[in-house]
């Protein structure tokens, strides 16, 4: 019995999987990575699912979270997300590069690739990033709805999941216009309410949970409120945090120490033990499975 349990459950979707995430009572957790490698890395590592964070995808391809890798690149980097890994991706899908006709290109595009779900955002193309000026503009809720219900209409799997953003509270517009937005986007049919908050306590995101009652699940980023512990998100109801730059951060940090080392000592030696080994890279790519398929398909001598 256990087992056929788990074989149907490999068979799900992704999208499918996302969803159970985000409808589930348990708290759940999103990893981002923004490449092949560092979303092979969030999967065997057994979290659940995969942020594909805009701000690190850019930053990752040398540019700014500001739309300037276009919508293509961004689907391109997905693909070989998708193909590293195994869990369930959601997409930082931004503004939806654009208005509800690129919303429905993207998520098209997203639901051919495997991508199981997409958030966007109520801020005004090109987006920029939350914490990074106050009183960023946001479109009108007519506007945002009429993304919303793009989306939902477009996609190709019903269990692909749509989650509206909200960015009333980091542009200062207070919580009355957030519970007032997040209504609004649930009945367009959003799937799951993405509250953000760049606060650096999660004052504003328990009163905005007290408020929400619960009427469909709701999705956190914990950066600048880092220090509050899951299990007061999980006291408060909340459906999944996302922690959603700190690969990307990792990786800058030991990028920058590294090339400084090497630039100063003008050598590597010594240098093995505060890095990846090689046989750690080969066997992360999954070498090992092309030496057995080599053994199968390849004429033996
Ligand atoms: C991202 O990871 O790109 C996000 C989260 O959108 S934040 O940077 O907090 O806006
Ligand atoms: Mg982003």
């Amino acid at each position: 019995v256990h087992r056929s349990v788990a074989i149907a459950k490999n068979c799900e979707s992704r999208a499918n999987q996302l969803r159970a995430l985000l409808f589930s009572p348990e708290l759940a957790f999103l990893m981002e990575a923004h490449n092949g490698l560092t979303a092979r890395v969030v999967s065997d590592e057994g979290f659940q699912g995969i942020w594909a964070s805009g701000l690190s995808m850019s930053a990752a391809l040398g540019v700014r979270d500001r739309n300037e890798a276009s919508w293509t690149q961004v689907l391109d980097v997905l693909d070989f997300m998708v193909d590293a890994s195994s869990v369930p991706i959601l997409v930082d899908g931004d503004t939806g590069h654009g208005d509800f006709n690129n919303v429905r290109r993207f998520v098209r595009k997203l639901c051919q690739r495997g991508v199981a779900g997409v958030c966007i955002e109520d801020k005004q193309f090109p987006k920029t990033n939350s914490f990074l000026s106050e009183y960023q503009p946001l479109v009108s809720v007519e506007e945002f709805c009429g993304k919303i219900r793009a989306a939902q209409d477009t996609k190709l799997d019903d269990d692909f999941c749509v989650v509206a953003r909200v960015e009333a509270l980091i542009s200062g517009l207070g919580m009355g216009e957030a519970i007032k937005r997040a209504c609004a986007y649930h009945a367009a049919g959003a799937d799951a309410i993405l509250i953000h908050s760049k606060k650096s306590t999660a004052a504003e995101i328990f009163e905005f949970m007290r408020l929400w009652e619960g009427r469909c699940p709701v999705v956190i980023v914990p950066t600048k409120y880092a220090s509050t512990p899951a299990s007061a998100f999980r006291q408060a109801g909340v459906s999944t945090v996302i922690w959603a730059n700190h690969n990307l951060r990792a990786s800058l940090a030991a990028v920058r120490a590294t090339t400084r080392r090497v630039r100063d000592e003008q050598s590597v030696a010594g240098l093995d033990e505060s890095i990846a080994t090689l046989d750690e890279v080969f066997s992360t790519v999954g070498m090992a499975e092309i030496e057995e398929a080599e053994r199968r398909y390849l004429p033996q001598h």
